[in-house]
């Protein structure tokens, strides 16, 4: 909408605290919300209704923000949900520390006792402010009804400036309720912090100088790429600089598809599980960390990389700066801003480095190709029940380039981090890495297919994971979505059974699951379901999936049941890994 018509949109007039907040929103022109209605915004609700606003009922709070965490990330627009006093206010805390932690921009509301009786043991009251504070990147109470605009303004300013992050405004029974004479004027909003992000930062002058001056005499350099390169959208600067320089870019499991996995200058997945990334990073002289906090999965414990690499950190958050390693020049800015000025203070020598770097550079497809080769056996592996590296290659095939998967926080995220190709730049893998919860799959793909309704979007979680959301089910059927539910079939808390395998001599403890027919509940819940034990039915039954675009399907994937083969690759903490045991 232009700034014009948002203007002339604006109401004016006698209403409730709810009907102002559903009035900001709508003219925040926000996508479909997620919550759970209780008595205290229920004019909020009522608005949303008169205003005929998307808004989902889903049968857990965890699950709305996880929803709304995962719209937002699609759209890089604030996803919005909401819970009411007590309960509905705790269960939103897991999805927007997702939020928080990933930075990902979220407005939550949550309702609040009314102000006249609390602490005097109202039903469901708890102090839900102090719970929630720590969960989000700033805590905004309502006191007031004439505040409601005000305080939503700063909420979209907040939630999508600097590092974006989840905002939660705390909404009294009696604010919500309560009427106020509001003007037009008090309507206004700042249509640049609709969107992340919202303003951008340069790096300061002195240092980009100093890191292309590093960069230039690297031999060897690599960029490392985090989930800030999708914060930032700087899909084209990083492939700008990456091939102007030539350059490799390694990623972390959120900063997948920063390059396209097709281009040949990416060298996949690094940290915990690699195919080639981690020996690029010991054999380089230079590395250039952009939008990644360096956290333990993408340093394997903090072993890699070496300290005595030179290390050049761009980030939007100073503080992240060799929080966990010693960077040699910080940058300090946003992502895409940072590798446009880095790329012009390196454009003059630009011929003469991609001469020297030639040899460099061709190793990158030379090693991805041997590693190809060295894996074959399990991507193309006909084995039962089926491999996991054949079901992620299956996943390679059929989905088309636009697609969109998201990953659940077990074994079903790191097999894809590892395996899955994005085939162009862009965020179109999201996994759940701020907080790694499982069961952010079924409600982050629910979250996904709503904000992209004309991408095929596919979901992939363990059976843990899905047990623990069952219920959103319902909420995709009710929704009416084409969304694709990869189930990951193990019988198991899979990751918790492989180190219990690997480190506790198969001491299993709380690690097994019953054998369960997710297929059957599907279709008993009035879904699509397809159970697959052939690896070869594994292509058709995603194309029925893809295929089909008003209710969801779920595949139930019988995968390996053996605990010696569960994980993708041998982590550092498996030590006791025995004689005999396969790992991926
Ligand atoms: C909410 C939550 N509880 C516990 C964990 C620890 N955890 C990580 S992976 C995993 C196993 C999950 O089982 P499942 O979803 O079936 O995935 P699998 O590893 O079997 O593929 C657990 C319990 C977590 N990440 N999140
Ligand atoms: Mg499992």
């Amino acid at each position: 909408m232009s700034e014009a018509n948002r203007v002339s949109n604006r109401p004016s007039g006698r209403m409730s605290g709810g009907r102002a907040m559903a009035e900001m929103l709508r003219l925040a022109e926000v996508g479909p919300m997620f919550g759970m209605g209780g008595f205290q915004l229920l004019p909020f609700y009522d608005a949303l209704a008169q205003l005929g606003m998307k808004h989902f009922l889903i049968n857990d709070e965890r699950c709305g923000a996880f929803a709304a965490e995962a719209y937002a990330r699609v759209t890089n627009r604030p996803g919005i949900c909401d819970g009411t006093l007590g309960p509905g206010a705790t269960n939103l805390v897991t999805g927007l520390i997702e939020g928080l932690n990933a930075g990902t921009p979220m407005i939550a509301f949550a309702g609040d006792t009314n102000r006249a009786h609390s602490w005097k043991n109202m039903t469901q009251e708890c102090r839900q402010v102090e719970i929630l504070r720590p969960a989000v990147k700033e805590l905004i109470r309502v006191e007031q009804t004439s505040r409601v605009p005000e305080l939503l303004r700063r909420a979209f300013a907040v939630a999508t400036s600097g590092r974006a992050g989840p905002v939660l405004v705390d909404v009294p029974e009696d604010v919500c309720h309560g009427e106020h004479d509001f003007a037009a004027e008090d309507f206004a909003i700042d249509p640049t912090t609709l969107r992340t992000p919202s303003r951008r930062i340069r790096p300061d002058r002195a240092d980009i100088a100093r890191a292309a001056a590093l960069i230039a005499h690297a031999k060897r350099p690599l960029i490392l790429a985090g989930g800030g390169i999708h914060l930032s959208q700087g899909y084209q600067a990083l492939q700008a600089l990456a091939e102007a320089q030539s350059i490799p870019v390694a990623h972390t499991m959120s900063g997948k598809g920063g390059i396209a996995c097709a281009n040949p200058l990416s060298a996949g997945l690094f940290g915990r599980y690699s195919r080639i990334a981690n020996e690029l990073i010991e054999a380089s002289d230079c590395l250039v960390v952009v939008g990644c906090k360096l956290g333990e999965i993408a340093t394997r414990r903090y072993a890699l990389p070496s300290r005595s690499i030179p290390l050049i950190h761009l980030d939007i958050l100073a503080e992240e700066i060799g929080r966990c390693l010693p960077a040699e020049v910080a940058l300090w800015g946003d992502a895409r801003a940072g590798l446009e000025d880095l790329a012009e203070a390196l454009a003059e020598d630009g011929r003469q480095t991609r001469a020297a770097r030639t040899d460099y550079i061709a190793e990158i497809p030379r090693r991805m190709a041997g590693w190809r080769d060295e894996a074959a056996a399990r991507l193309d592996s006909a084995e039962r029940p089926i491999h996991m590296a054949r079901l992620c290659r299956e996943l390679n095939l059929a989905l088309p380039a636009d697609s969109i998967l998201v990953a659940d926080g077990g074994f079903a995220g790191h097999w894809t981090g590892l395996l899955y190709d994005t085939k162009i730049a862009g965020r179109r893998f999201i996994p759940d890495r701020g907080l790694a919860s499982i069961g952010y799959g079924l409600p982050g793909g629910i979250g996904a297919a709503l904000a992209a309704p004309a991408t095929p979007v596919v979901t992939i979680t363990g059976d843990g994971g899905f047990n623990m959301m069952l219920g959103e089910l319902e909420t995709a059927r009710r929704a009416g979505i084409g969304l694709t539910i990869v189930v990951v079939n193990n019988a198991a808390s899979g990751y918790v059974k492989a180190l219990q395998h690997a480190m506790f001599r198969g001491r299993y403890q709380s690690s097994d699951l019953v054998e369960m027919d997710y297929a059957a509940i599907a279709r008993a819940m009035g879904c699509n379901g397809i159970r697959v034990e052939d690896p070869d039915r594994l292509g058709p039954a995603l194309a029925t999936g893809l295929a089909e675009r008003t209710r969801p399907t779920v595949l139930d994937i019988v995968v390996t049941r053996d605990p010696a083969r569960m994980l993708p690759a041998v982590d550092n903490r498996t030590v006791e890994i025995r004689q005999g045991d396969r790992v991926a």
